[in-house]
C-alpha cells in the first residue's frame, strides 16, 4: 500500500483540551487535510487501547485514510491495521513481520546515522526522524537532531524507497524552516511531517491541520519546480542586476537591522548610511518582532556573542516575514563556544545568506584544508573554492560567500568569481564585517524588489525569504570592493586611519557607472 505521508497526525489523547472529545478532535484532524494517522496510546490498557483503535479505524475509513498502530502488533492484528510504528527498544522490524500480514507498514523512529543504516537493511516502509525541535509532549533520551541533523540523515536514504517524516517540536511557525532545511546536500527531501500537540492539543484541530496542510502543499509543489528550473546567470544579467538594486536602495532606503560585535558597530552603521540604507542596531529580544515588520534585511554578525536569544528570535521572525538572513559567523572557527552556537542558530533560522572568510567557511563546512587564527583565516585556502563554495550553499540551502584576494558566491549552481578590492581593507579592522553589512543592504534591496504588490499567495509561501539573494550578495561584495579600490587610490589616503573614513565617503558617492566599469565578474 502506498502511504502519502506529507500530513501525519500521532494521537495524544492527554493532550485534548478541556471538553474536546477524541473522536470529535480526530475527525476535524482529518478533516482538515491529515493524510496517515498513528495511533500511541502510552497510558492504555490493553482493552481501552483496542477500543480506541477500533474507533480511530472506522474513522479514518470514512476518510480514506490509512491508520497506524504505535508499538503493539497485537492491536495492529486484532484490528487489521494499515501499519505499525516501531521505536527503537519496540518489536524487532525482523520479528514483526514474520507476525504481520506481508504489505503491512512498518515504520522506524531514527535519531541517529545507526538506526537509519539498520532501518535500511531491515527493509522498513518508513522513518520517522526525531527528535526535530524540542518538546514536551515525550521524554527524550537523545539530544534534538535539528534541522540540519535531519538532513544529513535523509542522505542515508539515497536509492531506497522509504519515506521520511520529521517528528518533534513542530508547528505551524516552523514547519516551513524544517520542510526547507531538512534536506541532504543530494537534494532528498522530506516526505512530510508527523506532530501530535500541534493538532491534538488545539481547540480548533481542523484550521491547526489546515494551516500545516497549506505550507505542506505550497512547499511541496515550490520544492518540485525548483528542482526543475534552475536560473542561469551570464555576468551582464549579474551586472545589471546589482545596479538595479543600488538605485533601488538609495531610493526606498530600506531598514537594515544589524545585531553585530561591538568593535564594528558605528561603522557598519555609517556603512549602511554610505549605501543610502537605513541602519538599526537592535538587540534585545523584546523588540525583535516588531522589527521584523518592517521591510528590509537584517544581519547577524556573532563577532561578540552577547546576545543570543536576541539572534535567535531576529532570524526566527525574519523568516516569518520572508526577509533577508544575513548570517556573518565571525571567528566561528577560533572557539568551541561559537561552534555549537552557529550551530544553533543555523538550526533555529535559515540564513539566506553565509558569508565568511576561508577559515570561517571551512570551519563551517567541517573541513580541515583551511585554518583558522582568531578571526583571521591562515595558509592559501582552498585548492578548489569553486567546488567548495558551491557545496557549502547546496548543504546550508542558502548563498554563500568566501571572502579574501578573491570573492566567491554562490548559490548551490551557479559560482560567481569576484576580484575587486584593495589590500589596504586588510589593514583596517571590520572590513569583513563591512562586507557583510553590504551584503545585508543589497539583498535588503532584493527583496523589496521582490516584494511587489499583489504577489501570488501560492508557492510565495513557500519561501522563507523574497528575492534574489544571489545578486544581493554580489552586489554588496561589489559595492565594498570597488569602493576600497576608489578609496586606496586616492591622494589624502596616506595609511589605515585616513582609509577607513575615504572608504564611507567613496561608498557614499559610488555611481553605478563606476561599479559597472569597475567590476571584474566571473560566472562559472
Ligand atoms: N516521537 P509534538 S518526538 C511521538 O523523536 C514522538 O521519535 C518522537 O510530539 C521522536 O508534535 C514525539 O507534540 C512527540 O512535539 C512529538
Ligand atoms: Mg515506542
Amino acid at each position: 500500500m502506498t502511504i502519502d505521508f506529507s500530513l501525519y497526525l500521532v494521537t495524544g489523547r492527554e493532550l485534548l483540551p478541556p471538553g474536546k472529545e477524541y473522536l470529535q478532535s480526530l475527525e476535524e484532524a482529518l478533516q482538515g487535510g491529515v493524510t496517515v494517522v498513528q495511533i500511541r496510546e502510552k497510558r492504555s490498557d490493553t482493552l481501552e487501547f483496542l477500543e480506541i483503535a477500533r474507533e480511530s479505524k472506522i474513522l479514518c475509513a470514512k476518510y480514506k485514510v490509512p491508520l497506524i498502530i504505535n508499538d503493539r502488533i497485537d492491536i495492529a492484528l486484532a484490528i487489521q491495521a494499515d501499519g505499525v510504528h516501531l521505536g527503537q527498544t519496540d518489536m524487532p522490524v525482523h520479528v514483526a513481520k514474520t507476525l504481520l500480514p506481508v504489505g503491512t507498514v512498518i515504520g522506524v523512529s531514527c535519531n541517529d546515522p545507526d538506526h537509519v543504516k539498520k532501518a535500511i537493511e531491515d527493509e522498513v516502509d518508513y522513518i520517522g526522524i526525531g527528535a526535530v525541535w524540542s518538546t514536551t509532549t515525550k521524554k527524550l533520551d537523545s539530544p534534538v537532531v535539528g534541522v540540519r541533523g535531519v538532513g544529513s540523515l535523509l542522505q542515508a536514504l539515497d536509492g531506497t524507497n522509504i519515506k521520511a517524516v520529521a517528528i518533534g517540536g513542530l508547528n505551524s511557525t516552523n514547519a516551513l524552516r524544517t520542510l526547507h532545511g531538512s534536506v541532504s546536500i543530494s537534494g532528498h527531501r522530506l516526505d512530510g511531517i508527523a506532530v501530535v500537540s500541534d493538532i491534538v492539543a488545539s481547540s480548533a484541530p481542523r484550521s491547526a491541520a489546515q494551516k500545516l496542510r497549506n505550507i505542506l502543499d505550497a512547499w511541496i509543489h515550490h520544492f518540485d519546480v525548483q528542482s526543475r528550473v534552475t536560473q542561469v546567470y551570464d555576468v551582464g544579467t549579474i551586472k545589471n542586476g546589482v545596479v538595479e538594486l543600488m538605485r533601488l536602495i538609495r531610493d526606498k532606503s530600506p531598514l537594515i537591522h544589524q545585531i553585530t560585535n561591538v568593535v564594528v558597530t558605528n561603522q557598519s552603521a555609517n556603512a549602511t548610511l554610505a549605501l543610502g540604507a537605513s541602519p538599526i542596531m537592535a538587540t534585545a529580544s523584546e523588540e525583535m518582532h516588531d522589527l521584523s515588520r518592517i521591510p528590509g534585511g537584517l544581519l547577524i554578525n556573532f563577532g561578540t556573542i552577547t546576545n543570543k536569544g536576541g539572534m535567535i528570535s531576529a532570524g526566527q521572525y525574519a523568516n516569518e516575514a520572508q526577509k533577508p538572513v544575513v548570517f556573518d559567523p565571525v571567528g566561528v572557527g577560533a572557539t568551541q563556544f561559537r561552534k555549537t552556537t552557529a550551530s544553533e542558530l543555523l538550526n533555529a533560522w535559515q540564513a539566506s545568506v553565509i558569508k565568511g572568510n576561508a577559515g570561517e567557511m571551512a570551519s563551517l563546512a567541517n573541513s580541515n584544508e583551511v585554518q583558522a587564527k582568531g578571526v583571521d583565516s591562515v595558509g592559501s585556502g582552498f585548492a578548489d573554492p569553486a567546488s567548495f563554495i558551491r557545496e557549502i550553499a547546496k548543504k546550508e540551502r542558502c548563498v554563500a560567500v568566501m571572502t579574501g584576494p578573491t570573492d566567491w558566491v554562490s548559490d548551490g549552481v551557479t559560482v560567481v568569481k569576484l576580484e575587486n578590492g584593495n589590500k589596504m581593507l586588510g589593514d583596517i579592522t571590520g572590513s569583513g564585517c563591512l562586507v557583510g553589512t553590504c551584503v545585508a543592504t543589497f539583498c535588503a534591496g532584493a527583496s523589496l524588489m521582490a516584494a511587489a504588490p499583489g504577489t501570488s499567495p501560492g508557492p510565495e509561501l513557500a519561501k522563507l525569504v523574497r528575492g534574489n539573494m544571489l545578486i544581493g550578495a554580489v552586489g554588496g561584495v561589489l559595492a565594498l570592493t570597488v569602493a576600497a579600490e576608489c578609496a586606496a587610490e586616492r591622494s589624502d589616503v596616506h595609511g589605515s586611519g585616513t582609509f577607513l573614513p575615504a572608504l564611507i565617503d567613496e561608498l557614499y558617492n559610488l555611481k553605478p557607472e563606476t561599479l559597472l566599469s569597475r567590476a571584474k565578474v566571473q560566472v562559472l
